[in-house]
């Protein structure tokens, strides 16, 4: 039986980012030198495939260091950041810290950090509960930093009686979401102090870039990632608004609900920032079973940045 034609158009920059391939690295890297038990704080990037793989190399994860025994094995923080009160805890139990934290969220910390000592009140725009919001807000005391989630958010506002103000983001937001929220709280609050360079990450940036560009091209888009990575969910996100109907994000291949995907003659793949590559070649293969695919890769941007690994794991270090 012949194969109806599909045309692939995978998204590029895709998948992995500089920040999650340094966390993996650093858990890898501590197993290699220090043996498991390892223990992980979290998620070390939010997707189960890689969980599962450091998992059976002896990695074990935990939510809170309360569940860590006294050890001196290594204590990885995931790539997500944390509040201070976790470092300064694992101080307190001697832990071995290996901190995976991407340079790029500590930038973040960094930024609300100066604020704060600068007087200024911080304003987060992020998502309630996600890892990465309860790290940066975990910089500062109690009641240092307001989160704003919408526009909703801004305009009912309560900013402390004559705080100077500024705003920093979590790095994983939609792009043009946070234009508008930073828009309206410029309106609302003129003098406010805004980060020197964008505080959403370049992985992000151009992965969203990317769906940008192939999504009005495609009958379906599918975003390889995990429903708790935000990177991933603002793929899908952007996809759907670029006016692609059927687009969804999956875990895997057998995700896959090809009666709801229907008739397709073009798709389109791209993948969260904690999305292993394996993965993708997964869902092509998928794909290649049901129809005669073509692939092409739309690149909208080059990526070639790198991050150094914490200094207690540099030497030896591939
Ligand atoms: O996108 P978020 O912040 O939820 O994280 P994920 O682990 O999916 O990817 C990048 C990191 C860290
Ligand atoms: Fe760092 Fe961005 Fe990757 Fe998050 S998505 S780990 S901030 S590079």
């Amino acid at each position: 039986m012949t194969k109806p034609p599909l045309s692939i158009l995978l998204c590029a920059p895709r998948g992995f980012c500089a920040g999650v391939d340094r966390a993996i690295q650093i858990v890898d890297l501590a197993l290699e030198r220090f043996g498991a038990p390892v223990y992980v704080r979290h998620e070390i990037v939010h997707n189960k495939y890689v969980v599962e793989e450091l998992r059976r190399k002896g990695a074990v994860f935990v939510e809170e260091l309360d569940e860590i025994p006294d050890t001196g094995q290594p204590v990885v923080f995931s790539a997500h950041g944390v509040a201070k009160a976790v470092p300064e805890a694992a101080r307190l139990r001697g832990f071995f810290q290996l901190d995976a934290t991407c340079p790029l969220v500590t930038k973040v910390h960094r930024e609300a950090e100066i604020h704060h000592k600068r007087g200024r009140h911080v304003i987060l725009i992020g998502h309630a509960g996600h890892p990465e919001v309860i790290g940066t807000m975990g910089q500062l005391p109690d009641g240092a930093v307001t989160l704003v989630e919408t526009l909703d958010d801004v305009a009912t506002l309560e900013a402390p009686d004559g705080a100077a103000l500024a705003y920093t983001t979590q790095t994983t937001l939609s792009v043009d979401d946070t234009r508008a929220i930073v828009e309206a709280l410029t309106e609302r609050f003129p003098t406010i102090t805004a980060p020197h360079k964008e505080d959403i990450c370049y992985a992000t940036t151009n992965r969203q870039a990317s769906v940008k560009a192939v999504a009005p091209r495609v009958d379906a888009l599918f975003v390889v990632g995990a429903p708790n990575s935000s990177n991933s969910q603002r793929l899908r996100e952007v996809a759907a608004r670029e006016g692609c109907t059927r687009a969804y994000l999956i875990q895997r291949a057998a995700e896959i609900d090809w009666e709801a995907v229907g008739e397709i003659r073009t798709v389109g793949i791209t993948a969260g920032a904690s999305a292993p590559e394996v993965l993708v070649e997964e869902v092509i293969d998928a794909l290649a079973e049901r129809y005669d695919v073509t692939v092409e890769t739309v690149r909208t941007a080059d990526e070639t940045i790198a991050f150094n690994l914490p200094r207690e794991l540099r030497a030896g270090a591939a």
